[in-house]
């Protein structure tokens, strides 16, 4: 026997389970709007069933972008992955006592079916946008008006038939004309609302698949003093740690996140710490100009194509939707008391 239960009940009970925003986002969507229709990450190859995906967003806290080390930032962000899965877990019991299935999806795994195993079963952050949570920056992090990009992500994908979000048209990124990303990026990653995901890695993932697969093949590759040079190597002991505590596996470099200037918790908390980017150079400033220029000159620009640009927002960047969330927040605060 199935219980009636709405899209309002379901993002109520993320919330209380621990969630700071949650969402819905229909499965039909996706399945017609897959990410990459090359590889198509599809909540139907999960089931036929599946109607909806609930979203769940945990954000990182600001603590972690104030540190000079990223290594409290790689702690947190594994700690948060693992909240994500507990309330996931939560969710789905609940909506199992109300007579439908919830499948807690990994929320940071790829399937080797997918594009060399270097996609998600499911791509979270195109699902938070679908969910009309908020839209994907100049290098695709997908933000919200509340924490920017610093937020994690989750999904459950269930029967249940739920009410989706409206997607956001408007994007909250402020786009090229900021490029904050671009400058802080310590690999030079960020390209035109894309990313050049091998540069990421080096810092994002510092052990990772890649980081075994390249310990591996020294190893097999050395003579026998290379050998016994790899076994007392840096490289084994991060694989060790990666193994134990999935340390360097991801999420450990804070750098496009923490400057970016999008989110209430940026302008209450990082604003001051994170106003100068170390790793400006006139390079990155020449790029993040070129990137404006091609837009204002109508040029094509990959990254927006008219399929992507549905998570980008199709609207571009008027500054309204920031205005109007800087309002909500100040107003807020004035209730509270707050200064
Ligand atoms: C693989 C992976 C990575 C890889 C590749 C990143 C990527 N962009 O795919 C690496 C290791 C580089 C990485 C890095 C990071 N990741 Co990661 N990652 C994932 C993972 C496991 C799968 C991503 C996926 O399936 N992508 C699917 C494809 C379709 O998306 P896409 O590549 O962005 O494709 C779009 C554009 O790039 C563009 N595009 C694609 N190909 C091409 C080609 C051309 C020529 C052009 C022009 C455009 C284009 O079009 C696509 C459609 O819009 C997800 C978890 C998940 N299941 O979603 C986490 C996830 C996306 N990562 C996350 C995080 C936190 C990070 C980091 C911030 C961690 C860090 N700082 O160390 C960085 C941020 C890097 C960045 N700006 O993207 C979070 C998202 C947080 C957020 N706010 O967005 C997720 C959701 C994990 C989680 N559970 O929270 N990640």
């Amino acid at each position: 026997m199935t219980a009636t239960i709405t899209a309002a009940d379901v993002i109520q009970m993320a919330q209380e389970f621990g969630a700071d925003l949650a969402g819905i986002a229909s499965a039909e969507t996706l399945n017609a709007f897959p990410p990459d229709p090359r590889w198509p990450q599809t909540p139907g190859r999960m089931s036929p069933d599946a109607k909806s995906v609930i979203v769940l967003v945990l954000r990182v806290p600001v603590a972690s972008f104030r540190t000079k080390e990223p290594e409290p930032y790689q702690m947190i962000n594994m700690l948060i992955n693992r909240r994500l899965d507990k309330i996931a877990w939560r969710v789905s019991e609940a909506l199992e006592k109300k007579g439908y299935f919830g499948l807690v999806m990994n929320n940071n795994s790829s399937d080797w079916e997918l594009k060399s195993g270097t996609y998600g079963h499911l791509s979270l952050r195109h699902l938070a946008v679908e969910a009309g949570l908020g839209t994907l920056g100049l290098g695709v992090n997908f933000m919200c008006a509340e924490y920017g990009p610093r937020v994690n992500l989750s999904v459950i994908v269930t029967d249940a038939e739920l009410e989706p979000g409206e997607p956001m048209t408007e994007q909250l990124c402020v786009g090229e004309g900021c490029s904050r990303c671009l400058y802080a990026c310590p690999t030079d990653a960020v390209l035109h609302f894309h990313i050049d995901k091998r540069q990421c890695s080096i810092k994002a993932q510092t052990t990772g698949f890649y980081g075994a697969a390249d310990l591996f093949q020294k190893f097999i590759e050395a003579d026998e003093g290379g050998r016994a040079g790899v076994l007392s190597s840096q490289g084994l002991l991060h694989y060790w740690q990666g193994l134990t505590r999935v340390w360097g596996c991801f999420g450990t470099c804070p750098r496009c996140t923490a400057v970016c200037p999008v989110g209430n918790d940026y302008h209450e908390f990082l604003a001051e710490p994170q106003k100068e980017i170390p790793e400006t150079s006139p390079e990155r400033i020449a790029k993040g100009k070129s990137y404006k220029e091609a837009r204002k000159a109508g040029d094509e620009v990959p990254g927006l194509s008219d399929w992507n640009v549905r998570w980008v927002g199709p609207d571009g960047y008027t500054g309204k939707a920031a205005k109007a969330e800087r309002k909500k927040f100040k107003a807020g605060q004035e209730n509270t008391g707050a200064s």
